[in-house]
């Protein structure tokens, strides 16, 4: 008999499988013993189970070779305005559109904030009429930010519908993932040759990271309510909160203290990682300067460390990780053994006589 439970953790769904019938106290003993391995990941902790490696040295921040501006970017940046404002991606419509204008306008509005300008030299305000024709929104206690995980974060969004990430909004679902960059000469832009990155020496005011600051600064503003921010809790280097990250340096500045009430600080650890992936915890180091800071400011704050739901969401893209074994399902035990377990069950039954 299958029943489906809805369980507490962040909207998801968990369907177990109850056996109907049969109970004897000997089986029900030798059935319990077996269910011992519900509770053997939750001993293990971590320490001593070794999966598959994540390369901890990998510079998340650093690897970001860019190409040049990507091709056919008109047509998909106003293939996706479109695509978001009319909420064509039924499940991805969390936010409300917020567009000024056309979305053609706004590709007009967008070119004029870079084409035929030094992509090193953008002005902080550059991009603010295209944030103004385009604002990020999300509902009250809804809003997510991130540092490190921007994969797992969109998931979130996406998949639970109870946050939503700059990403999802208006100006972040265009640009995310696209790469653009002017030129002084025609035609404007840089179609040939890789993009300068912020962390190229001489180009710190590079074109598209000043967009991002400046989408990153508005979704901040709009925030109300509770507000969540999700951490990478297993890498070190940089830690868990980098005091330099666009969360720390754009977003935690511009929440309004009168309309944000509450930081929801969720700290993920990476299944991928071995041995003991709980590299930040809530009371050390880098989330203890977080902390201060929130304290600083005004702003209550708890802090959950592993918080399920995106445990999950990464269990569901390797379900066979030993950390996502949580739950011992009926399933873990092989069909033939089930079987064999009942006609046991049932060959003491009829031999002892006792009855259930
Ligand atoms: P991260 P975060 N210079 O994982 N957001 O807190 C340059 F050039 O460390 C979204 O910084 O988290 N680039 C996007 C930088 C980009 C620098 C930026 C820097 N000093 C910010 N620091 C996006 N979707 O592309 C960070 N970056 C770039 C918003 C770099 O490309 C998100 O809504 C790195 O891969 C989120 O709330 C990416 O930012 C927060 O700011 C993320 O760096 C994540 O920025």
């Amino acid at each position: 008999m299958r029943t489906k439970q809805t369980l507490p953790i962040q909207g998801f769904e968990i369907e177990s499988i109850a056996t109907p019938g049969i109970f004897h106290p000997v089986m029900g003993q030798f059935l319990l013993l077996g269910s011992v391995c519900l509770f053997l990941p939750f001993l293990a902790s971590g320490h001593m189970i070794h999966y598959r490696s994540a390369d901890p040295s990998a510079s998340l921040l650093n690897s970001q070779a860019r190409g040049p501006t990507t091709s056919n970017i008109s047509d998909i940046f106003v293939g996706r305005c479109e695509e978001h404002v009319q909420c064509l991606q039924q499940d991805q419509c969390n936010t409300n559109t917020t567009l000024r204008g056309t979305c053609d306008q706004l590709w007009g509005t967008f070119v004029d904030a870079f084409a035929y300008k030094d992509p090193c030299q953008a002005g902080n305000d550059d991009y603010d009429a295209v944030i103004a024709a385009a604002m990020p929104h999300a509902n009250k206690d809804e809003s997510l930010f991130w540092s490190g995980l921007p994969k797992l974060a969109l998931n979130n969004g996406r998949v639970t519908g109870r946050y939503t990430i700059l990403e999802e909004t208006l100006p972040g679902y265009i640009a995310n993932g696209l790469t653009w960059c002017g030129q002084t000469g025609a035609p404007g832009i840089n179609y040939n040759t890789p993009c300068p990155s912020a962390y190229s020496s001489g180009c710190a005011n590079e074109t598209m990271y000043t967009f991002w600051r400046a989408a990153s600064r508005a979704f901040a503003r709009q925030a109300t309510g509770t507000i969540s921010v999700a951490l990478d809790g297993s890498r070190t280097n940089p830690p868990a909160f980098r005091n330099t990250s666009t969360f720390a340096t754009n977003e935690l500045p511009n929440l309004n203290t009168a309309a944000v009430t509450h930081v929801n600080i969720l700290l993920v650890y990476d299944i991928s990682v071995k041995g003991d992936n709980r590299r930040a915890l809530c009371d050390k180091g880098s989330i203890k300067d977080l902390q201060t800071l929130l304290t600083d400011r005004g702003f209550t704050y708890t802090c959950i460390e592993g918080p399920r739901g995106f445990k999950f969401l990464q269990c569901a893209g390797d379900p066979d990780n030993a950390r996502c074994v949580e739950a011992c399902s009926f399933a873990v035990i092989p069909n033939a053994s089930i079987a064999l377990v009942l006609a046991a069950s049932l060959l003491i039954k009829l031999v002892t006589g006792v009855r259930n």
